[in-house]
């Protein structure tokens, strides 16, 4: 019988923030309860603040035993120290990045609700596979949309984990932890929540315990 792993939280930086009072942000969330890392995303930031953040988050992050993931660029992933990058369509490719990158730092490549590119990431190296937006989302208006089968079938016919994204709050995520997602990545529903980011992972846990 196949172990069944829990679903965990993936989290995303806000899109814009001061690393000073996100790094406290960040030490209530990972106090709060299980997370498997956090990615930084600084869409349209110099370069110089992007190597900035990454220096603030990067102690905290491992402090807590979670790795550190750059969105988008593998050469600051590298020059930075992060644990793992995320790339898309528009940056490099999986190939490149594995070779860049060695073969022990984590790749992560986004999806979309793509089957095809999920076989060929997963074919060159990547660690996880990101399929969203499963959600409207404000944070990143007007992008792709996903299926839940998706998810399923995936889950049914692959080894690589997936990371599901793209509007998931509490109370729409079960689904997806039901489809056996292995990761459900949040912005807005963790650092906008009206109780605080504390909360929002103390309760983002509590359904990943009992969902099955
Ligand atoms: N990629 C697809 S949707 C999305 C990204 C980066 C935004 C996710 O943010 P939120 O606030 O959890 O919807
Ligand atoms: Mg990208």
């Amino acid at each position: 019988m196949n172990e069944v792993i829990k679903c965990q939280l993936y989290l995303i930086t806000p899109p814009k923030f001061d690393p000073i009072r996100f790094s406290e942000r960040l030490k209530n969330a990972l106090g709060a309860g299980t997370t498997a890392c956090l990615q930084l995303r600084l869409k349209n930031a110099l370069d110089d603040n992007i190597k900035k953040a990454a220096e603030m988050l990067l102690p905290i992050c491992h402090e807590y035993k979670i790795p550190l993931i750059m969105n988008d660029r593998p050469d600051l992933a590298l020059s930075t120290g992060c644990d793992g990058v995320h790339i898309g369509r528009d940056d490099a490719s999986c190939k490149e990045t594995r070779s860049l990158l060695g073969p022990d730092l984590t790749i992560g490549v986004t999806c979309k609700n793509s089957r095809h590119l999920a076989i060929e990431a997963a074919e060159n190296g990547a660690d996880y596979v990101a399929f969203g937006a499963f959600f409207p989302t404000d944070t990143k208006p007007g992008t792709e949309t996903a299926e839940l089968e998706t998810i399923r079938w995936w889950n049914d016919t692959a080894i690589v984990p997936s990371v599901a994204i793209g509007g998931i709050k509490l109370g729409n995520c079960i689904p997806l932890v039901e489809a056996g997602t292995s990761f459900l990545a949040v912005i807005g529903e963790i650092w906008e929540h009206p109780d605080g980011e504390a909360a929002a992972v103390s309760a983002f846990n509590k359904i990943f315990d009992t969902a099955v």
